[in-house]
């Protein structure tokens, strides 16, 4: 059935909001809900930007789906029965956007224009489109306004507690329109607390030529026979007071209404004042507040003496209009649980849930970074370096400088090792089969294990780990032996005693001068003299030399508990030194592929030994019990 005209808004009322706003949707939807509509007021929004989708939102406690569409044409098309649209569009853009809609009048019956800072000119030019076709515009400059049980526009009315605290969700007696939209709020506190509460409530926005004015509103709510008390909240500049005077005088305002225009303090100023609106300015006497505080109470409504009186007056009136019979206060409905935000509700200290993540290095939510409780800027100040950073992150404390350095070195040590080692060698081969950084050097990281680079973790434990059953280097290796085992930390594939690895020689000499103790290095040093005498090759090497002397920093630095240095060795730390070393060397390796802009890499066949199965492989014959031989 077709709404009366003077009803702009009902509980069926569904509109369009233009703009991606899902905070001001979620509160429109908050509102439909605590006013028990059965359908959300938002049919769709508009974004011109990407394509149609949908989005999610809360309807109460459960979640429910919204179209978002890229263009108007089909918004419409999709949603007939939508004749309001909340325009969100920027300054910049509200008149295009606006100027869409009416082209679309025929369905679009009302616009509220939030955007500040339309032009003047712009603003006049949708005034005149707006009256040609019928449409009701309400701001620019605006939060909109409310229906109580019925529609929300955006923002208006605040947080929901704010909300429910003006009893917002269902309708009282008392419609009002201001220009401030922050003032309206007050104006719903206010009505709340002195009568049966809000029946309509209209922000027209604060500039000078404003969509819809006092009288329009004023006389859609004398119409309406369900308002029954009218409150204008008139300010400083301009003279739409007047035009509410005279429908006061000419009778087409008959119902109570009581008033009141802001910026009265004007007059302490000897020159005139701009208040926040741009159309708060007295350009006339005519345009003052007082002016038309008296103006409005000669034509017969209702003008407390100060602001501060408003609420005693609405307050007399109500009463008066109760005991009349014009208003049967309703019973009054139980108040509407809010359904919170799980973030607000835990801002609030309301709610509490175990985390599903629980973490203590580093915390991103302040100011300020943290790492393990030390400020970024802090980190910057006192020069820790990579080394204190790591140390930081890895460990949760300060390290003793030396400790720091060494970490740094360990770093600089295992950066690369030329383009043959596995790990540079897996990374070159996946950058020049066209991968992308990332893929390159995770190719390249993969490699990392027991044999290659990998053997710190497992080499901290085994020397620890016969060390602390006191076993003789012999006993040690012995027992290895038995067991058919290699000793992590022991050989490398070109280094030897008489082509000795200097990067092993530079940490032990740094462990030497700087640890407080090396116990652990010392036992592996004895280890490497009876494994050596095997073969030059066994020497202690980089992962096996990192990892003894890491293990005398955990234990003789006086930083770490002992079960804390057993942990870290445990839970694979050591590795990671590598790991973040060799990263430097992979990217270096990716980067130069690149630059050499390198084609696929294909093995040469000549350095592969095809040993098929009975099959002339050009270069022998190889037979299958030969195959056999030589799996075996
Ligand atoms: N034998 C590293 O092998 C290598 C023995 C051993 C007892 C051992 C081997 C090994 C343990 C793992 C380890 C880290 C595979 C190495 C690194 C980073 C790097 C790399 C780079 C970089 C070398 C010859 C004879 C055999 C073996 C015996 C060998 N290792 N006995 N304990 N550990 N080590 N990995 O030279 O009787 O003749 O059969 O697995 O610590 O990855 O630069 O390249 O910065 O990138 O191929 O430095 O030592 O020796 O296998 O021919 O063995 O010695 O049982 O005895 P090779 P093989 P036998 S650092």
């Amino acid at each position: 059935p077709q709404k009366p005209w003077y009803s702009t808004f009902t509980d069926k009322t569904r509109a369009f909001v233009y703009g991606m706003q899902p905070r001001a949707v979620q509160g429109m939807l908050d509102f439909d809900y605590i006013c028990k509509r059965q359908v959300p007021s938002v049919a769709a929004m508009i974004y011109p930007f990407g394509g149609n989708h949908v989005q999610k939102f809360y309807w109460g406690t459960k979640e429910t789906l919204l179209p978002v569409f890229n263009n108007l044409a089909d918004a419409i098309a999709k949603h007939p029965e939508a004749d309001t649209v909340v325009n969100f569009a920027s300054s910049r853009s509200a008149y295009e956007s606006t100027m869409e809609f009416f082209q679309y009048s025929n369905q679009i019956k009302t616009i509220a224009i939030i955007a500040e800072g339309v032009p003047e000119r712009r603003a006049r030019q949708i005034l005149f489109e707006a009256k040609k076709r019928g449409v009701l515009i309400i701001g620019p400059a605006t939060v909109g306004g409310i229906k109580p049980g019925c529609f929300k526009i955006g923002n208006t009315g605040g947080m929901m507690d704010n909300i429910v605290s003006s009893k917002l969700y269902r309708p009282g007696s008392v419609a009002y329109v201001s220009k401030s939209g922050g003032m309206s709020n007050e104006l719903n506190n206010i009505v709340s607390r002195t009568t049966d509460g809000v029946y309509e409530g209209v922000a027209i926005g604060g500039d000078r030529y404003p969509g819809s004015t006092f009288i329009d509103h004023l006389l859609r709510f004398e119409n309406d026979p369900n308002c029954k008390i009218l409150l204008l909240l008139g300010e400083v500049g301009g003279v739409e007071e007047y035009r509410v005077c005279e429908a006061i005088k000419g009778g087409r305002i008959k119902k109570p209404l009581i008033a009141w225009c802001i910026g009265t303090c004007a007059k302490m100023f000897t020159t005139e004042v701009q208040f926040g609106h741009a159309g708060a300015l007295a350009q006339s006497d005519l345009e003052t507040a007082d002016a038309k505080n008296s103006a409005i109470r000669a034509a017969g409504g209702i003008v407390p003496e100060t602001f501060e009186k408003l609420p005693l007056v609405l307050n007399e009136i109500y009463q008066k209009l109760v005991s009349e019979g014009t208003i049967v206060p309703k019973p009054e409905p139980e108040t509407p649980k809010i359904p919170i935000d799980y973030s607000w509700a835990q801002e609030l200290g309301l709610v509490r849930k175990p985390a599903s993540f629980v973490s203590t290095i580093c915390d991103d939510r302040g100011q300020e970074l943290l790492y393990a409780g030390m400020r970024i800027s802090d980190v910057f100040k006192e020069n820790i370096g990579i080394g204190g950073v790591l140390s930081l992150l890895w460990f949760k404390r300060r390290l003793p400088d030396y400790a720091c350095r060494f970490i740094e070195m360990i770093l600089m040590l295992t950066a690369d090792h030329g383009p043959a080692v596995s790990g540079a060698h897996n990374t070159i081969v996946t950058a020049r089969a066209g991968k992308d950084l990332i893929s390159s050097l995770c190719s390249g990281l993969l490699t990392i294990g027991d044999r290659f680079g990998g053997a710190l973790d497992g080499a901290a434990e085994l020397f620890t780990g016969a060390y602390d059953k006191s076993l003789t280097p012999r006993e040690f290796v012995t027992s290895m032996r038995r067991q058919n085992k290699l000793i992590l930390g022991i050989g490398h594939k070109i280094k030897s005693r008489n082509n000795p690895d200097l990067r092993v020689e530079l940490l032990k000499e740094f462990a030497k001068k700087h640890f407080p103790a090396t116990k652990l290095l010392d036992y592996a040093l004895a280890v490497e003299d009876l494994t050596t005498q095997k073969k030059d090759s066994l020497i202690l090497n980089l992962d096996g030399a990192i990892a003894v002397c890491f293990v005398d920093l955990l234990r003789e630095s006086g930083a770490f508990s002992r079960e804390e240095a057993e942990e870290y060795i445990k839970i694979g730390a050591l590795n990671g030194l590598f790991v973040l070393g060799r990263s430097i060397g992979f990217i270096g390796h990716y980067l130069d592929q690149k630059r050499l802009k390198q084609g696929l890499y294909r093995h040469p066949w000549d350095d592969i030994s095809y040993l098929v199965p009975g099959i002339e492989t050009g270069r022998a014959f190889v037979s299958q019990d030969q195959v056999k031989l030589s799996i075996e």
